[in-house]
Order: structure tokens, then C-alpha cells, then sequence
């Protein structure tokens, strides 16, 4: 096996051997590049031919079947590869068929082309689970089906440099297109998110964690079990759903179970609860709670119960009821010890507060903002992220997005002008909400988002982080702090590339970075 597409990858190098860090074993690494091997065949079939839904909706579920912490199990991402052979003999009808390509060819090319093919397949691999969000939900885009397959074949195919750079930007492009797409449809189906106060004290009784990012499965869940006397948990990236007016309307949704992904192994353990997972981030699943994780969707795990495309949750409804939940209600906190999170404050809230924050910031009562957010992951180095936001001066907005809001959210770090100084805009994806929050604020001020009051300070683990990443310096923006490490996957030359065009450098110390940016 080779695997450098994580923040966690062996060594900062790459993953070879038996298994990855991530427990992912060899022979499913090896499954998942002939999958890849298979859409890059039938992208490259696809270009003289009419790709359908049906060969949209394969390629955009295999690629997501890629990113880290998803699948662990051979026979879904076995069956997927026939699936996607058979797309592509569907797709000849008078064009020649292409053959499947080896990707060992993409792993020994030079240093320079593999980077940049990698930001592309990485990219596409976060850019598809947010595409499948959105598709569960009605909505597609042909643009971004389209560039599935563009993307793919240039994967698969030699191209220089200077071709393989302009199309990394324009994954970051497409990208922006596939998270508007996605904010329309959660906000269409679910309402604008509202700020709410979100409690971690988990009530006596059954209940239910969901993880994950996916709102239709929750919406779905919280249908079934209505009236069964189950409570619903959201857990990591589900975390926002709590926002969405019709989602919030359900009241046995009660509150979120846990802290970021990379505890689940801790937090899991003999949990009197049933957990389902919508999405990454699913780590090994310990024998202590083996019997309560059920899988739906892509992710999938060996042994363990998956929910179809039927979406009936029995098992995990019995399941609850088996296990019965906590005898009292039982009181669990953040990382830092507070016991409520809020989020909510995606650009529908912020944009409609806008008057109010451009008057604070001409009064100087607002001297800048920083967008804290990303994934967040097992490396001790990620504290930074904390220390950075218990550092920053009082007169500072905090706008958060993605997992790595679990290493500050239950902090109470005080208000400006009756907002909160933490602000959570939601999922990795609502990344969307602060891109248009942050050129809200370019236009108010007649400037350019680069000479706003504003920096960004990243943190990465896997894909999707990857096309946020790229649609941010497609749009131009400079000067991004980036940790707790750079990928693996990103030459010396391809760096330099991106050091003297955006100026992007790595994270060093909460104190030296406040001092460079706050000057
Ligand atoms: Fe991923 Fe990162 Fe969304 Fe997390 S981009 S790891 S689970 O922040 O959030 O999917
Ligand atoms: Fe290694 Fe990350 Fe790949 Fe897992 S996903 S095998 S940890 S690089």
C-alpha cells in the first residue's frame, strides 16, 4: 500500500506496510486505488460519451469512498469497483472503452507532478461527499458532475506543470460552486440556521449519537423515532444540524454527545447507546462498543451493522431501547470543561447582524477577526488551536467552522456589541458562509478581502480540508496560517509555488503568530 492523503500519514511521509495510522489495512488501501484506477477509466470513456445520473451519482459515491475514515470494508468498495466497470461498458455505444488506470503510475511519478495531481484527487475527494450531501437532498450542478470526470482524467493522463497547476485551481473554483450548492440545499430543506445554545448533558433514557455530516440521514432518524421515547445526540460534524429551524423543530433532539472525532475510542467505550455514522470520521471500532456502531451511506466497517438505501433505522432503534441509555441524567463537558456549545451563526445570522459589525468596526470597538477553523485530529501540536483563541485580545471576533471548534467551543471567552466572541458557522462545508461573510465585509469596506481586518488560521486533516484549502486560493486569498503540519503530498517545489503566490505558511507559536498578525 501507499496512502500520504491524510494529516496524520506515517512518519509526515506516507503510509506503507500493513496498515495505515488510521487502521486502514493494505488490502483496503490497494481496493480503494483500483476503485480510483476503475473512475479514472471511466472518466476517460466518459469524455467521448454521455455520462448519465446513474454514472454521476457512481463516481461522486466512490470518491467519497476514498477519504480517510470512511470505509474499512473491502466488499462495499469490492462491489463499488464492479459497479463503476459496469457504468463505463454502459457508457460505449460506439466509443471505444478506456482501460482502468494503475495508480501505482500516479505513486512513482516525479515529486512535482504527483503533488499536483494529488491536490486534484484529494480535492475531488472532499469536493464529491459534499456533492453527495447535496445530491441526497435533490440537488446536482452539471458543472461540478462535469469536472468529476475532467479532473479524474487528468490524473490519469501526462500533463505539464503549468496544465496540472491551472487545474488545481480550478477544482478550488468548483469547489466554491459544490459548497453553494450544498448551503442552498441544506438552507432550502432545512431553514436559515439560527444561533442555538446547544447543551452536552445527556438525559436519562434511550438515545441515539449521530455523527457525521449528512442532515437528511438525522432528518430521517429523527422522523423514526418520534414518539419512541428516544433522544437524539448529535456528535462531531453533526453538531450544527441543532441550527437548522426544521430540524430543531423535533424535540427529542437534545443536545451533542462528545468532543472532536479522535476521542470517539474513549468516549465510545461502554456507551449505553446505539451510534450511527453518516460520515467520516470513523476510527477502528473497539470490541467495547462494537455491538452499538451501525454504518449508513459510504462509510462502512467489517462486521459492522450498515444501514441501506432503504434508510430503515430499526436496528438502531432496538438498539437504543436494548441498551436502555443512562439510569440519571448524566453531565459530560468540552475539552475545557464547559457543558454548552453554540452554534449557528452561519452568514444567513452573521449578514443580518453586518450593520452592527461594520459600525463596531469603525468604532474600533472590533479590531479584527480571525477565521479559527478546520479539522481537528490526534496530534498533541493541535492545542495550538486552543491557546491561539484563549490568546487573542478581547477587541477580536473568533469565526469558526469544522471539527476543529472542539478544541475551543465550550470556552466562554465573553461577547462584543451582544454577539458572542466565538462564533460557529457550522461544517467543514460552511466554509461557504464564511467566504461570503468575508466579502460582505470587502464590499462594505470598498477593499479587497486581503486588506480586511481578517486572517485566517487553518488546521487540516483529510480531504475535504484539501478543497476548502484550494477554493480559498482560487478566490486569491493570502496570507493563511496553516497546521499543525503541511501535507505530505505538497512538494518542495509546489510549496514554493504556493509561498510566493499566497504567501501561505505554517503555524509556529499562538504568541509569535498573534504578534505577526496583530503587529
Ligand atoms: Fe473533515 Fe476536517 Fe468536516 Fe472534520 S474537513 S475532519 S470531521 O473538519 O469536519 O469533514
Ligand atoms: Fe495513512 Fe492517512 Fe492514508 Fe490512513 S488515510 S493510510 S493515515 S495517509
Amino acid at each position: 500500500m501507499f496512502c500520504f492523503q491524510c494529516e496524520q500519514t506515517a512518519a509526515g511521509k506516507g503510509c506503507t506496510g500493513g496498515a495505515g495510522v488510521c487502521g486502514k489495512k493494505a488490502d483496503t488501501s490497494n481496493y480503494q486505488d483500483l476503485l480510483t484506477g476503475a473512475m479514472i477509466g471511466l472518466a476517460k470513456t466518459a469524455q467521448n460519451a454521455k455520462p448519465t445520473e446513474s454514472t454521476h451519482k457512481t463516481v461522486i459515491e466512490g470518491l467519497f469512498m476514498t477519504i480517510t475514515n470512511v470505509s474499512f470494508d473491502n466488499a462495499s468498495i469490492q462491489s463499488h469497483i464492479e459497479k463503476v466497470n459496469s457504468e463505463k461498458l454502459n457508457l460505449v455505444n460506439g466509443v471505444a472503452a478506456q482501460n482502468n488506470y494503475e495508480m501505482e503510475n500516479l505513486w512513482n511519478a516525479h515529486e512535482d507532478i504527483r503533488s499536483l495531481k494529488s491536490l486534484i484527487l484529494f480535492g475531488i475527494r472532499g469536493m464529491a461527499a459534499y456533492a453527495y450531501h447535496a445530491l441526497v437532498l435533490g440537488y446536482s450542478d452539471e458543472e461540478v458532475n462535469n469536472f468529476f470526470y475532467k479532473a479524474l482524467r487528468a490524473v490519469g493522463s501526462d500533463m505539464s506543470i503549468d496544465e496540472l497547476l491551472s487545474i488545481v485551481m480550478e477544482t478550488g473554483e468548483v469547489n466554491l460552486k459544490c459548497m453553494a450548492l450544498l448551503d442552498k440545499a441544506n438552507t432550502e430543506t432545512y431553514g436559515t440556521p439560527v444561533p442555538t445554545s446547544v447543551p452536552m448533558t445527556v438525559e436519562k433514557g434511550p438515545f441515539i449519537v449521530i455523527s457525521g455530516h449528512d442532515l437528511y440521514d438525522l432528518h430521517l432518524l429523527l422522523e423514526q423515532t418520534k414518539d419512541k421515547g428516544i433522544n437524539i445526540y448529535t456528535h462531531g460534524e453533526m453538531l450544527p444540524a441543532h441550527a437548522y429551524p426544521k430540524l430543531k423543530a423535533y424535540t427529542h433532539l437534545k443536545g451533542n454527545f462528545g468532543t472532536a472525532w479522535q476521542n470517539q475510542q474513549k468516549e465510545f467505550d461502554n456507551i449505553p447507546a446505539p451510534v450511527l455514522f453518516t460520515t467520516n470520521c470513523l476510527m477502528p471500532v473497539k470490541p467495547s462498543y462494537s455491538d452499538r456502531v451501525f454504518t449508513t451511506e459510504v462509510v462502512a466497517y467489517p462486521e459492522i451493522v450498515h444501514i441501506g438505501d432503504d434508510k430503515d433505522f430499526t436496528p438502531v432503534i432496538n438498539k437504543a431501547l436494548e441498551l436502555g441509555g443512562y439510569k440519571e441524567d448524566t453531565r459530560f463537558t468540552g475539552i475545557n470543561g464547559g457543558d454548552t456549545l453554540t452554534t449557528g451563526f452561519a452568514r444567513g445570522t452573521v449578514l443580518s447582524v453586518a450593520d452592527k459589525v461594520i459600525d463596531a468596526v469603525k468604532a474600533g470597538a472590533i479590531k479584527h477577526f480571525f477565521l479559527v477553523g478546520g479539522c481537528d485530529g490526534a496530534k498533541v501540536g493541535r492545542n495550538y488551536y486552543t491557546e491561539f483563541v484563549k490568546k487573542t485580545p478581547k477587541d477580536t471576533v473568533i469565526l469558526t467552522l469544522a471539527c476543529g471548534k472542539y478544541r475551543f467551543n465550550d470556552l466562554d471567552i465573553g461577547e462584543i456589541g451582544g454577539l458572542p466572541r466565538i462564533m460557529d458557522m457550522g461544517q467543514c462545508n460552511d466554509a461557504y458562509s464564511a467566504i461570503q461573510v468575508a466579502s460582505a465585509l470587502a464590499n462594505a469596506f470598498e477593499c479587497d478581502i486581503n486588506e480586511l481586518p481578517l486572517s485566517l488560521v487553518l488546521s487540516w486533516y483529510e480531504q475535504k480540508a484539501v478543497c476548502i484549502l484550494l477554493t480559498l486560493l482560487s478566490l486569491g486569498i493570502k496570507n493563511i496560517y496553516l497546521g499543525p503540519t503541511l501535507p505530505a503530498f505538497v512538494s518542495q517545489n509546489v510549496l514554493n509555488i504556493l509561498v510566493e503566490k499566497f504567501n501561505i505558511s505554517t503555524i509556529s507559536t499562538p504568541d509569535e503568530d498573534l504578534k505577526k498578525i496583530l503587529g
